[in-house]
């Protein structure tokens, strides 16, 4: 579990990427450059990235209607990411599938999904075939808490432990779903009691904590890979920004986003590995440094590139990716 001073780099650079990228989306869609909707996972990036962190391209993932940042975390080129949700050709779904459905096979990542509660029954169904392939690989499920009421979370719940696969449900708790608190809609005493009752182990887990949540996840995938059956974790982060781009959030205090800044999941990393004398500030900013540089090139990159052609790519690659 010991991570190399190359791991605490790679964590570094996946979380600033998350971080960078998603400015810059929220920045691209108020210019007008991003058509549909955008969900940003500003401040939730530990909590990807620490998911994600041990798992190869063969372990799968089924992600969220907030789903760039777990694109990112699972090693999703950020120059496709950036052509697709600007709806351009080149991008990783051709430009068809926007934010909301941006997929990539080759990386073990089964697709962002705007139907809320829509991964859990998707990661069983990859979890069986995990199973029946005998691969010693996982499919992990992304929800929020919002989508932790919906009766698909309780049917795929209920099955992975029937089926005894080897699932991972993750439940980031951010505290809303839209604009209603978590508190408020959340029946039992927390996400994690709940899902424990349908008869599988669920942790919380600090998700503004890199280490904590990567160190819950080897737990996750010990006990999964070794053929013991599902797992949960209910990861609690803080979100930034509103439900939607452009969402005020009047329903949110300044008391409250303040907060929510101050635990930030990236000075917090920056702090712990330079106190602890791993890595320098300098090699952290360089880090930072290159990750910009990438993002800005993705991005004119993505403003250039053309549209798909409707006559010739609209039928096309919609249920089979053709050569
Ligand atoms: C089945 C379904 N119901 C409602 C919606 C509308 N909707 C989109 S996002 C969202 C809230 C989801 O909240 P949560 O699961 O907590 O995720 P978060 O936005 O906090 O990441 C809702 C209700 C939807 N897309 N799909």
């Amino acid at each position: 579990m010991q991570l190399s001073r190359d791991d605490l780099k790679r964590a570094y650079r996946l979380m600033f990427t998350i971080r960078a990228f998603e400015e810059r989306v929220d920045k691209e869609f108020a210019l007008g450059n991003i058509p549909g909707f955008a969900h940003v996972y500003l401040g939730q990036e530990a909590s990807g990235v620490g998911v994600c962190f041990d798992l190869s391209d063969e372990d799968w993932i089924g992600s969220t209607h907030r789903g760039h940042g777990h694109c990112i975390a699972k090693g999703c080129d950020v120059k496709g990411m950036m052509l697709e949700i600007m709806g351009k050709a080149g991008g990783l779904c051709g430009g068809k599938g926007g934010s909301m459905h941006i997929a990539d096979m080759s990386k073990g990542m089964l697709g962002a999904n705007a139907i809320v509660g829509g991964s859990p029954p998707i990661a069983v169904g990859a979890a069986l075939t995990q199973k029946v392939g005998k691969t010693g690989k996982v499919a992990v499920a992304f929800s929020g808490d919002g989508a932790s009421n919906q009766g698909t979370v309780f049917e795929a719940l209920n099955m992975a432990v029937v089926l005894q696969v080897p699932a991972i449900f993750v439940f980031e708790n951010n505290g809303y779903g839209e604009h209603t608190a978590s508190s408020y809609a959340v029946g039992a005493p927390s996400i994690a009691d709940r899902v424990q009752s349908f008869g599988l182990p669920c942790e919380v887990v600090d998700g503004m904590d890199f280490f904590a949540v990567r160190e819950a996840m080897g737990r996750a995938l010990e006990h999964a890979r070794s053929g013991r059956g599902p797992y949960a974790l209910e990861s609690r982060c803080k979100r930034f920004l509103g439900h939607f781009v452009g969402d005020p959030q009047a329903y949110r205090t300044p008391e409250e986003l303040a907060e929510a800044r101050a635990a930030d999941a990236l000075p917090r990393f920056r702090f712990g590995v330079t106190e602890a004398g791993l890595l320098s500030q300098d090699e952290l900013d360089a880090v930072e440094a290159a990750v910009l540089a990438e993002i800005e090139d993705a991005v004119q990159v993505a403003l250039a590139a053309p549209f798909p052609d409707p006559g010739r790519d609209l039928t096309r690659d919609v249920y089979l990716k053709y050569a």
